[in-house]
């Protein structure tokens, strides 16, 4: 196996025997195989375009598909193998009615031809076969700039999938995403790809604040109460709130875990009394943090880890996300969850140890109030010099110790300094109280890395009242990454024209000097280095000072 897609990668090269991750050989493999079969359905998909022929359970299909090779979403080769025998099932469909409709079309590329192996260790040597580099015969740097478009692309169908599962859809972000995938061996489509994303994003917007409601500021509670409980993690609203439905009268708490937090701030979640609270931090310390959870955890999306013994049978999972030998509840039908919650024990005290606000979504901030909009009143702060700079401070978490980089630039920033947050990197800074300016708090969750459109909104806004450019706005982007949406939201960022943002805590092993270099030449993005050097970096300022 070969696989660098992630943050965590071996040596900041790539995993060559296991992943980090925990992603074993034949998982590994086995997303290689799925991926090449994906990318030979796309060229039928988009053959097929072009004769007027376009199937909308195919494009769903594949969104679902590449989003299971996303970074700890799916580790269970059966669930991987059925995938791979259904998207060579669907191009032979797909193909004999183009056959039908046009007569029947060549195609050279190998990967449109492939039959899958009848048996697991076949499939997996043809997964060995057709691995990473995508392109065997171009340079490190067209590899480099293939892997870059693949990865980003993993991020979108992700969002994309996201989206379609809250009925928001659109033709052109589909055949955008089959379009990169036919063409990745050609020629770079990183910009492109972050386009794309953008308008993924956007549709996921709609989908949650069309179901949900627009998230309002909201108080949550970290901890604990005496009860049953359930806990819920990963990103997806949709099985959150079925799991509300179906628990409604069941006297279990349902807490929230990593990414799942914002949903506190939608008024359609909120509206359920026994979502009482949030419990634990990051994907990273889960390990740490569920054995001690008396009760089932539910995995809705990303970020899986192997269960440890001790809390494997608590663990659930749901939709693309899988572990083997773990329950995984199929069609919405979290009956296996509650009947494991009325079994454990619960929690039998009570334990509060902070509170965190959210639901600074693009709404909140931007919508008109009989005192002003919040977004007018930090207009208004910057202008008077209460207000001396934003910081984004957000993006993925993840183990490495160097992401105390993220805390520290928060602990540092100077008190006239407002730090916008979002994803799971904010998990180590979620609960300081940064106190507020003139009523303003200084520190404004604008949600998970799925409401990244949101902190677009928030910025164009800015931008727009400023009458400036947002890479000249007093904003600067400190990023974390870890996985591939984080590529996607990095290359949207690109194509809109952010420039100076700093990333950490290590650059992405996928980019060879020579690709970094164009990256820098274009956008003057940078590595993290201290804490001190970068905000004063940011503020024009000595890092004494
Ligand atoms: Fe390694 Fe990351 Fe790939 Fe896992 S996803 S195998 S940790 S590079
Ligand atoms: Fe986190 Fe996995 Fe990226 Fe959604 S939960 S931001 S890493």
């Amino acid at each position: 196996m070969f696989c660098n897609q992630c943050e965590q990668t071996l040596q900041d090269s790539g995993c060559i025997k296991a992943g980090v991750c925990g992603k074993n050989h034949e998982t590994a493999s086995l997303q290689d195989l799925l991926t090449y079969a994906i990318r030979g359905l796309c060229q039928v998909t988009m053959a097929a375009r072009t004769s007027g022929i376009n199937d909308p359970a195919i494009n769903r299909f594949i969104s679902k598909a590449i989003f299971s090779t996303l970074t700890n979403v799916n580790f269970d080769p059966i669930r991987l193998q059925d995938m791979i025998n259904q998207t060579v099932g669907k191009r032979e469909n797909l193909n004999s009615k183009l056959a039908d409709t046009c007569g029947s079309i060549h195609f050279d590329d190998p990967a449109v031809l492939f039959s899958p192996a009848k048996d697991m260790a076949g499939l997996v040597k043809q997964g060995e076969e057709v691995g990473l580099p995508i392109d065997r015969e171009r340079d490190k740097d067209v590899q480099s700039l293939q892997e870059t478009a693949l990865y980003g692309i993993r991020g979108v169908a992700a969002y994309a999938d996201h989206a379609a599962i809250l009925g928001q859809e659109d033709d052109t972000v589909y055949a955008s995403v089959q379009e990169i995938l036919t063409k990745i061996t050609d020629k770079s489509l990183t910009l492109d790809t972050g386009k794309t994303n953008l308008k993924a994003m956007e549709l996921l917007d709609a989908g949650n604040t069309g179901n949900f409601g627009h998230p309002e500021p909201t108080l949550v509670n970290i901890g604990y109460r005496p009860g049953k409980a359930i806990l819920v993690t990963g990103h997806d609203l949709k099985d959150l709130e079925t799991l509300l439905k179906q628990t409604l009268g069941k006297d279990i708490h349902i807490y929230t875990h990593g990414e799942m937090l914002p949903a506190h701030g939608y008024p359609e979640l909120k509206k359920y009394t026994h979502l009482v609270g949030h419990f634990g931090t990051a994907w990273q310390n889960q390990r740490k943090e569920l054995p001690d959870f008396p009760g089932p955890v539910l995995f809705t999306t990303n970020c899986i880890q192997k269960p440890a013994q001790s809390y494997k049978d608590n663990v659930f999972t749901t939709g693309l996300v899988a572990w083997p030998d773990v329950c995984h509840v199929e069609n919405n039908d979290f009956t296996p969850v509650i009947e494991q919650a009325l079994k454990a024990p619960g929690f039998t005290s009570e334990r509060q140890t902070g509170t965190t606000w959210v639901g600074y979504a693009r709404n909140t901030v931007l919508q008109e109030h009989p005192m002003g909009s919040v977004i007018d009143t930090l207009i208004s702060y910057v202008k008077s010099g209460s207000i001396r700079h934003f910081f984004l401070v957000g993006g993925c978490d993840g183990a490495k110790p160097g992401r105390n980089y993220y805390s520290d630039f928060v602990d540092q920033a100077p008190d006239d300094t407002v730090i916008l947050t979002l994803a799971c990197g904010k998990f180590r800074f979620f609960d300081r109280d940064l106190g507020a300016i003139d009523g303003v708090p200084r520190l404004i969750d604008v949600g998970q890395c799925n409401d990244a459109y949101s902190a677009v909104v928030i910025a164009s806004a800015l931008s727009k009242a400023f009458g400036k450019d947002v890479s000249d706005l007093p904003l600067s982007l400190i990023l974390s990454w870890y996985e591939q949406k984080a590529v996607a939201i990095l290359l949207t960022l690109f194509h809109l024209g952010f420039k100076n943002i700093r990333l950490g805590p290590s650059m992405p092993a996928f980019l060879t000097p020579n690709v970094q270099q164009v990256l820098v030449d274009s956008f003057n993005i940078q590595p993290i280095s201290t804490p001190e050097k970068d905000i004063a970096a940011c503020l024009g300022t000595c890092p004494s000072q």
